[in-house]
């Protein structure tokens, strides 16, 4: 298939282009580089060093002999948007074009105004861009399952059956995000799923938590075609930092009780979810949403984890509650459906220990490049 990959450059979008390209698939990225002008404007690097995507996709034809064609440009930019659709005509097209840090978008105005409008524009331009072009093209689009929030009842699968005075309706599940990036991606949702009641667009929302892991097959162990792995506040996950804060004898910055739980999965993970929603596909004027993720944890079981493991590869593992720069329940019920998934197929690569230990290990061949000073948050939501 002709698959469109935008915000191909970051850290899912980067992966999932080679993985996609490995299995025969047509790709083509697009990407202006915002994480990367992010973290210029912030002073924050990646763990590993990696090449533009110049060099990525040469690198790529080199190893591996298929081409994965490029554009360097901005998705909130409609005639550059339009022009790629007209000249690639892609059957599917991802959309991870976004800015995806809570805490940035917490930093000001400045940035939740970048962040409102990079989201939602880039979401808007997609739709439009679908529909003038080939409305049959499948949009599959990244969202989170933080859209959900941490609701006291169980989260069902992007829809909810309610009886309501003796009536009854299929509805969206209630969303309640806990940052304006979050909200942002509510939006989205609901941006996609008024096109597709009023257009018949044909959409995947793909409602995923937090992702952990530095390497994917495709890799190999060629650093030029390592992702771009972020353990600094803004753009780092809670378990890729609290690997890395283990590697450099840094206490795990748990913020707050550390009773906040959500659905997490590995990076090998996220690209099996894409790929199956590929072949899945959907059909016109269906929105399908899937909730994302293969397990839960709590941010204290996940510190305790890589302690343990920590601990058993000769690493000396502390564990330091820090005040929580977040406004978020700090212990609260989680019960997320996650089945759609596994019934298209989906073989969960779980958290175990010898996960932790390949991460911790990779991790420990970049220690030097470690700057400790990217470790302690300083965003309030307050
Ligand atoms: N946390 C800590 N210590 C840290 C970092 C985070 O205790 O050093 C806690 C946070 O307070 C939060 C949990 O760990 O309760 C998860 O935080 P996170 O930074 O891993 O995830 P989050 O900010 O929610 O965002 C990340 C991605 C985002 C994606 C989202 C999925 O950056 O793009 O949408 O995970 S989800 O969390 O399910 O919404």
């Amino acid at each position: 298939m002709r698959i469109l990959i935008l915000g191909g450059d970051g850290y899912l979008g980067w992966p999932t282009s080679m993985y996609l390209a490995g299995q025969g698939h047509q790709v083509m990225v697009v990407d202006n580089y915002l994480r990367r002008q992010i973290c210029l404007e912030q002073g924050l690097t990646p763990l590993i060093a990696v090449p533009d995507l110049h060099q990525r996709c040469q690198q790529w034809l080199k190893s591996h002999g298929s081409r994965i064609e490029f554009a360097v440009g901005d998705v909130t930019d409609y005639p550059f948007l339009l022009g790629i659709f007209q000249r690639f005509e892609p059957e599917v097209v991802i959309h991870y074009a976004e800015q995806p840090s809570a805490p940035y978008s917490m930093m000001g105005y400045r940035e939740a105004r970048l962040t409102v409008s990079n989201n939602l524009i880039s979401t808007l331009n997609v739709a439009y861009a679908v529909r003038e072009t080939n409305p049959a093209c499948h949009i599959i689009k990244l969202g989170t399952m933080g859209e959900y929030g941490t609701p006291n009842i169980d989260i069902e699968e992007g829809f909810i059956d309610l009886e309501h005075k003796g009536r009854s309706d299929r509805l969206l599940f209630p969303r309640q995000a806990g940052s304006l990036y979050h909200t942002t991606k509510i939006q989205d949702t609901d941006l996609l799923y008024f096109y597709v009641r009023v257009w018949g667009l044909r959409v995947t929302d793909l409602m995923q938590g937090p992702v952990y892991g530095l390497m994917t097959p495709e890799m190999g162990d060629d650093p030029k075609l390592f992702t771009f792995f972020n353990y600094d506040e803004q753009f780092g996950t809670v378990l890729n930092r609290f690997m890395v804060q283990a590697v450099a004898g840094i206490p795990l910055t748990v913020y707050g009780k550390g009773g906040q739980t959500r659905g997490y999965l590995n990076l090998m993970d996220v690209l099996q979810c894409v790929r199956l929603a590929v072949e899945k596909g959907a059909a016109p004027g269906e929105m399908q949403i899937f909730n994302q993720f293969t397990e839960t944890f709590s941010v204290n079981q996940l510190a305790e984890k890589v302690q343990r493991v920590g601990g058993a590869m000769g690493l000396d593992v502390q564990i330091k509650s820090l005040p929580n720069p977040r406004k978020e329940l700090e212990e609260h019920y989680y019960n997320p459906v996650h089945k759609a998934l596994t019934d298209l197929g989906l073989t969960p690569n779980l958290l175990t220990d010898e996960v932790i230990a390949g991460m911790l290990t990779q991790a420990q061949r970049y220690r030097d490049a470690i700057q400790p000073a990217f470790i302690q948050p300083k965003t309030q939501w307050k």
